[in-house]
């Protein structure tokens, strides 16, 4: 049977719904590289920000086997000036989109508008990282602020623009609404879940920033639910992230509405082979299924 992996999402034409999700392997065209010949359909940067900044102390990363890890990295990245230094005349075989973070609306815009220079296929916002409290929590808690910062992006940039939001919000669905209403292209669900651990022997908790986001296996049946509710309410293509570890999960994504899905910690448990054993595993689920397109089980989860 003849297969068709190609999704579009937005604008942007896919070869299939695999991408990096943000911030796994920073911001390096020689990554990028690597990840698309590893077989991902699209790659996210890291966040990128107008200021360089160096980040939370160590450690940052903490690791729960067989349920995910907590990370407080703290938006470190070089800042958008270096980075349109390091990315310039750099060409690549898949889409890139950057994920941008402010403090503001006008941040936003402004990091935006500098990155354009690159020709983004897209700018992801991320609206949510939970440990950040200028950019992160207080921008994506705040339906009014999600409104502003995707409203003056939209009239700033000519590309593709979705909203990363965070689980860490009392109603996800009205900040999704905010997005939508303020022209979001795309909605990518979800950020990491607020989480911390403890050392009992020495009685601290382990990361430098106290408590961090948790990503991984344990949070991809919250995101499933999101995924879900979001497909039920609005029409704008949806992301799925959150513990994708192979291909069932990446099916579950497909069935519960997400047109692509972004694959974050699992690429540190299973290296760049993640890719393709996702991409066989969806071939022969296809197959066995006899599904010829993947659009045709996006959302096919639901009665
Ligand atoms: O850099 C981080 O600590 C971080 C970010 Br920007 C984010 O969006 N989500 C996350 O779990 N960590």
């Amino acid at each position: 049977m003849n297969l068709n992996l190609e999704i579009e999402l937005a604008s942007i034409r896919m070869d299939n719904p695999l991408m990096l999700a943000s911030g796994i392997l920073g911001i390096c065209p020689s990554l990028i590289r690597r990840v698309a010949a590893a077989g991902a359909g699209a790659i996210v940067t890291k966040s990128i920000g107008l200021k360089a900044r160096e980040g939370f102390p160590n450690p940052t990363v903490h690791i729960i086997k067989d349920y995910g890890l907590i990370n407080a990295m703290g938006l470190p990245n070089p800042g958008v000036d270096e980075v349109l230094e390091e990315f310039k005349d750099q060409k690549f075989s898949v889409p890139v989109i950057y994920s941008i973070y402010g403090s503001s609306p006008e941040e936003y815009s402004n990091v935006a508008k500098k990155l354009l220079k690159l020709n983004p296929v897209a700018f992801e916002l991320n609206l949510s990282c939970p440990h950040v409290r200028e950019v992160g929590q207080m921008v994506g808690q705040d339906p009014e602020m999600v409104y502003k910062v995707v409203n003056l992006v939209k009239s700033s940039v000519n590309v593709p623009v979705f909203a990363k939001l965070s689980p860490n919000v009392t109603d996800i669905l009205e900040i999704a609404c905010s997005a939508v209403k303020a022209g979001v292209d795309g909605i990518v669900a979800i950020n990491t879940v607020k989480a911390m651990a403890i050392d009992i022997d020495l009685r601290k908790p382990v990361l430098g920033n106290v408590y961090g986001g948790l990503s991984g296996p344990s949070i991809k049946p919250i995101a499933i639910k999101i995924v879900y509710d979001l497909f039920e309410n609005f029409k704008v293509p949806i992301v799925g992230v959150g513990g994708v570890s192979n291909w069932k999960d990446a099916i579950e994504y497909f069935l519960a509405g997400a047109r692509a899905v972004q694959i974050g910690s699992g690429v540190l448990w299973k290296g760049l082979n993640i890719f393709g054993e996702i991409l066989s595993g969806l071939r022969k689920y296809m197959q066995g299924h006899g599904f010829k397109r993947v659009e045709e089980i996006v959302g096919a989860g639901h009665k």
